[in-house]
């Protein structure tokens, strides 16, 4: 079902600066403005953290994909 393409725009609608790595606050606002306003920095912290395969805090599109095409 996962495409690359559409994890690609998904990807960079999310990372907001451009800078190809999604942050806890940025991953925040992308849910807020999908309506998710219940979710604060520290539960995005988390759900970066089950995503996170190197350990540094954010997510490259090759991890953002590695848990989309799973
Ligand atoms: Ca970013
Ligand atoms: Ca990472």
């Amino acid at each position: 079902m996962a495409n690359i393409d559409e994890a690609r725009k998904q990807f960079e609608r999310i990372d907001t600066d451009g800078d190809g790595f999604i942050t806890a606050a940025e991953f925040k606002t992308a849910l807020a403005q999908a309506g998710d306003w219940n979710v604060t920095e520290s539960v995005a912290e988390v759900i970066i953290k089950t995503r996170d395969l190197d350990g540094d805090k954010v997510l490259s599109f090759d991890e953002f994909w590695t848990h989309l095409s799973k």
